[in-house]
């Protein structure tokens, strides 16, 4: 124990001075800046809490999403100020739903550290920023999870022009010594903060605000590894090999299996129980689409193919309605948007190379955790 604890406190953590917030209400051992843990309240032009975020988006008549902005391949904004990206359709799929406008969406580019008190301050209605559920998260910050949408898992970063011998099933071992980057207010760094004092290494964590700044100092040298969720490692390297920087093809990713869970996916603020269904339900829509092969080309031809899908996709919409929702919201949904394959396959297998066969983001049926209740 003692000896853990010795390594634990030998983890630098240098903090640039931009830097600020917290991850969540967890008190970690690191020297990591952390904030007040997010217990702010109120104030915000959202929904209040308590309950009425539906009614609020459909009096202003749009959505406003809380998304990094900077997350390769999830959200990134664009010269017109909205947003492209996995998350930033899940946005779409909500507006679409709740609004009848899969284009209704102000996007609100938030860092890491920001983003749990700008939903508990209502200043956006719903988070979909690469954002992990933990038990913390989930309890003592006030906001809820509504559903996963992208099963992740935390992997390391490397150029083996550096780090001599970095192969994908290089683990801790290889990072003893080493700077490792990351942005503050994540999972991310006490993850690795863990793992290496768990495994017995040293290393200095150094985090930044965002991630991309962290990418510019591994790309400069000042960073040996950078770290975080794996999709955006792929990510990443995907765009910086597309961008041609030297090297960045051979960037190698490892360990093979993910020190971390990461299920990330859309959040709400607590107290408000009939968006937080809304929100789900268009996600769980979207998986029952995909489930059913009914997609954005398909659905008006395929919409009636099960009693199921009748009822999801408003033909008997008395569900929907009385989730203050049009009849016909999901149909909107994946009309406008997609299933999740479609939103899956646009915006991750076709630019990033993230594959979705053999992944946790499979349907529940060809061996992945893609499941939602049935609607009826
Ligand atoms: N899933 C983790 C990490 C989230 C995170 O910040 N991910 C990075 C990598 S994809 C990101 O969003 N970067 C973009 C940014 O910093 O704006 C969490 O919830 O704490």
């Amino acid at each position: 124990m003692l000896k853990k604890l010795a390594v634990l406190f030998a983890v630098l953590a240098l903090v640039a001075a931009a830097c600020g917030g917290s991850d969540d209400a967890e008190e970690t051992t690191t020297t990591v800046a952390e904030g007040s843990g997010g217990e702010s309240e109120g104030g915000g032009e959202t929904g209040q809490e308590g309950g009425s975020t539906l009614s609020a988006v459909q009096a202003r008549g749009n959505l406003i999403c809380g998304v990094s902005g900077s997350a390769v391949g999830f959200s990134e904004t664009q010269a017109d100020g909205s947003a492209t990206g996995f998350d930033a359709d899940y946005c779409r799929a909500v507006a679409a739903a709740v609004l009848g406008d899969a284009n209704a969406v102000e996007f609100r580019a938030l860092t890491a550290a920001e983003r749990f008190e700008a939903l508990k301050n209502n200043e956006i209605d719903v988070l979909i920023r690469n954002t992990t559920w933990t038990q913390s998260r989930d309890t003592d910050i006030g906001i809820q999870f509504t559903a996963t949408t992208y099963f992740d898992g935390q992997q390391i970063m490397g150029d083996p022009a550096s780090l001599t011998g970095l192969t994908p099933s290089s683990g801790f071992e290889a990072i003893d010594g080493a700077t490792v980057c990351t942005n503050a207010g994540t999972t991310t760094e006490k993850n690795i903060t863990e793992g290496a004092a768990v495994a017995g290494v040293t290393i200095t964590l150094e985090t930044v605000e965002t991630f991309p700044e962290a990418m510019e100092k591994f790309k400069a040298g000042t960073c040996d590894l950078v770290t975080t969720d794996g999709s955006g490692l792929y990510g990443n390297r995907a765009a910086e090999t597309a961008a041609g920087t030297p090297g960045a093809e051979n960037w190698v990713i490892f360990p093979e299996a993910p020190i971390s869970k990461e299920p990330l996916g859309p959040a709400v603020r607590q107290g408000d129980d009939q968006w937080f269904d809304v929100i789900q339900w268009t996600v769980f829509a979207t998986f029952i689409a995909d489930e059913n092969g009914v997609t954005s080309a398909n659905i008006d031809t395929d919409k009636d193919n099960t009693p199921e899908l009748t009822r999801l996709f408003g033909g008997e919409g008395e569900i929907q309605t009385k989730m203050g929702l049009p009849a016909d919201a999901f149909y909107q949904t994946v009309k406008q948007v997609g299933n999740y394959g479609e939103i899956y396959d646009k915006n991750l297998t076709g630019p990033l190379g993230l594959a979705r066969e053999g992944s946790f983001n499979m349907q529940w049926f060809d061996g992945g955790l893609i499941y939602a209740p049935p609607a009826r």
